[in-house]
């Protein structure tokens, strides 16, 4: 087996819909990736051992997906100096808006790369590490390339529907 290259980690099963969407675009890159269960208040040792053993597992991002007082990022960063991606979780009180300021207001020395809230976060976290892992594999940083051409052709095509009047 292939060691794991992104880990992703989250706060609670709750997290796991959302969360799933970052596997689905690793997978289709076919880069190895783990999916674990780690809450920074709930199973706090657990994720101090996670992050301390994560870079001699081979490890190279983490992504860390969490709602409400979200911390699991930031705990994660304190433990490690490989680049950790926050995911804030959309909540039901607030919108996740608590999750987005607990997670992207670290302070200085200690950086969590802090992504939108939910899905489309999720998604981004992914790309966010696949660009990461490109800066040292042509073949990923190549098909990066042709993802953002089909972005582009994309918009090229909303244009030419909006002026056909479809
Ligand atoms: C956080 O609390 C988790 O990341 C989750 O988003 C939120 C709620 O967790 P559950 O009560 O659904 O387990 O730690």
């Amino acid at each position: 087996m292939k060691k794991t290259k992104v880990s992703i980690i989250m706060g609670s099963d709750s997290d796991l819909a959302v969360m799933k969407e970052a596997k689905k675009v690793l997978d289709e890159y076919r880069v190895p990736n783990e999916i674990r269960i780690l809450s920074a208040h709930r199973s706090p040792e657990e994720v101090r051992k996670f992050a301390k053993a994560a870079r001699t597992r081979g490890v190279k991002v983490i992504i860390a997906g969490a709602g409400g007082a979200a911390h699991l990022a930031g705990v994660v960063a304190s433990h490690t100096t490989l680049p950790v991606i926050g995911v804030p979780m959309e909540t039901k009180e607030l919108k996740g808006i608590d999750s987005l300021f607990s997670t992207v207001q670290m302070p200085s020395g200690v950086p969590v790369a802090t992504v939108t809230i939910g899905s489309p976060g999720a998604k981004n976290a992914a790309i966010l590490a696949l660009e990461i892992l490109g800066t040292s594999d042509k073949k990923i940083a190549k098909r990066l390339e042709e993802f953002k051409k089909k972005l582009t052709e994309s918009v090229r095509q909303k244009n030419k529907n909006l002026n056909e009047g479809i």
